[in-house]
């Protein structure tokens, strides 16, 4: 929680947060929504030390639970309670100036945040059609048919998708923060820090990608393709004191190295489409240290997308460091987490293993068909853009027109 007068903090904190009236100097609560379909995660966050943060009224749980069942939180329970949610969504809405868009935090393995979360990103689409759609999704999931059914419907639905991969975050934990068997707490840590560096853009003055859409407009090329990688350098642990700095040439390469990324891929089997950097900080302003490290690793990025890495620089540390980088990629490479979703659900699916729970709900087993072959076309299409040179593209074009 910020506490203080730093015009930078302030002057747009008006994006996340809306005024309210009080005597002394201005508060800003959160002009958020936490939504769950049962009430312990919402009672843990109401009772926690920032729970006095959010507006008591921008809660909404439900009774029964989603029971980790997409179709409970997309057709029947979610459902019924959608409507009440939009109220409050709507509400919020209201109070904002000039409406960007939408962030929804969910994961993607359970039958809330996958089921539910899909089915009120659908909702968003239809009544907010010109609006920017955001997600920052966590995976993978125990149970791949609630994420392969979340997938499909963030393919079609959604503008921008930060991937999120608990498989990563348990690496930088162990490897990296020496944290011996990390809670979920732990791990909520890095994605916080994450969440703040990739919002960056947002929350501060003078910023490139100032908005949602000079994101997406930036480093979503094709709108299917919209699966970004996050990283972040350097994590330390707050326990060890020292803090390490780093140079922003090292910074750089933290950023594209797969230790450092928050998806559980690697950037050397696929091709950078676009990425942004943001430095945060003191960091020098004339570094070229992002051109060189393209420079050096040009096969890794695309060549018939120039410019493709932004770099921006915001004055402003991260809370307890002082200084770090951010980037979202949009790497070929993230096919790889699809790939791995789709075989362990293809493997079940064959079966129709545990099939009668979805549609006991009422589900189609079509849905779940079509949801496979739209993450196979996904794949398909990282891997045709992976593939795709400017040549290639030129000697198409010559025998199009021989033709
Ligand atoms: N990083 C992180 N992952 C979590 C956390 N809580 C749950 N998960 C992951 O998310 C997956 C889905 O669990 P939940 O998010 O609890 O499911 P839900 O959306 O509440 O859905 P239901 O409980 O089935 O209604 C789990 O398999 C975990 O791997 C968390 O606090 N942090
Ligand atoms: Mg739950």
């Amino acid at each position: 929680m910020y506490v203080g007068k730093d015009p930078l903090q302030i002057e747009r904190a008006g994006v996340y947060f809306t005024p309210v009236e009080s005597n002394g100097p201005t508060k800003y609560v959160p002009r958020s929504v936490q939504v769950d379909l049962e009430s312990g995660v919402c009672n843990h966050l109401r009772s926690g030390s920032l729970g006095s943060l959010f507006r008591p009224d921008t809660f909404f749980t439900g009774e029964s639970g989603a029971g980790n069942n997409w179709a409970k939180g997309y057709y029947t329970e979610g459902a019924e309670l959608i409507d009440s949610i939009l109220e409050i969504v709507r509400r919020q809405t209201e109070a904002c100036e000039a409406l960007q868009g939408f962030q929804i935090i969910h994961s993607l393995g359970g039958g809330t945040g996958a089921g539910l979360g899909s089915l009120l990103l659908s909702k968003l689409r239809e009544e907010y059609p010109d609006r920017m759609l955001q997600t920052f999704s966590i995976l993978p999931s125990p149970n791949p048919y609630n994420a392969l059914l979340s997938i499909h419907q963030l393919v079609d639905n959604c503008d921008l998708t930060i991937c999120i991969d608990n498989e990563a975050l348990y690496d930088i934990a162990g490897r990296t923060l020496k944290i011996k068997n990390p809670s979920f707490d732990d791990l909520n840590q890095l994605i916080s820090k994450v969440m703040c560096g990739v919002s960056t853009s947002l929350r501060f003055p003078g910023q490139l990608n100032g908005d949602m859409r000079k994101l997406g407009m930036n480093l979503i090329p094709f709108p299917r393709l919209h699966f970004l990688m996050p990283s972040f350098a350097p994590f330390y642990n707050p326990k060890d004191k020292a803090f390490q700095k780093l140079s922003v040439s090292e910074l750089t390469s933290s950023l594209f190295d797969r230790r450092n990324l928050l998806v559980a891929c690697d950037p050397r089997f696929g091709r950078y489409l676009t990425a942004a950097c943001i430095f945060r900080g003191k960091v020098s302003s004339n570094d070229t240290s992002v051109a060189q490290l393209q420079r050096k690793n040009s096969n890794l990025f695309v060549e018939w997308i120039p410019d493709n890495v932004s770099v921006s620089l915001c004055s402003v540390p991260p809370v307890g460091q002082p200084q770090a980088g951010v980037a979202l990629a949009n790497s070929t490479c993230i096919q790889e987490l699809f790939k791995r979703n789709l075989t362990q659900f293809a493997v079940m699916f064959k079966r129709r293993a545990f099939l009668h729970w979805y549609t006991g709900e009422g589900m189609d087993i079509m849905e779940f068909s079509e949801a496979e072959s739209n993450t196979n076309d996904l794949i398909a299409e990282y891997q045709q853009y992976q593939e795709a040179s400017v040549e290639e593209e030129e000697e198409e074009e010559e025998e199009a027109a021989e033709q």
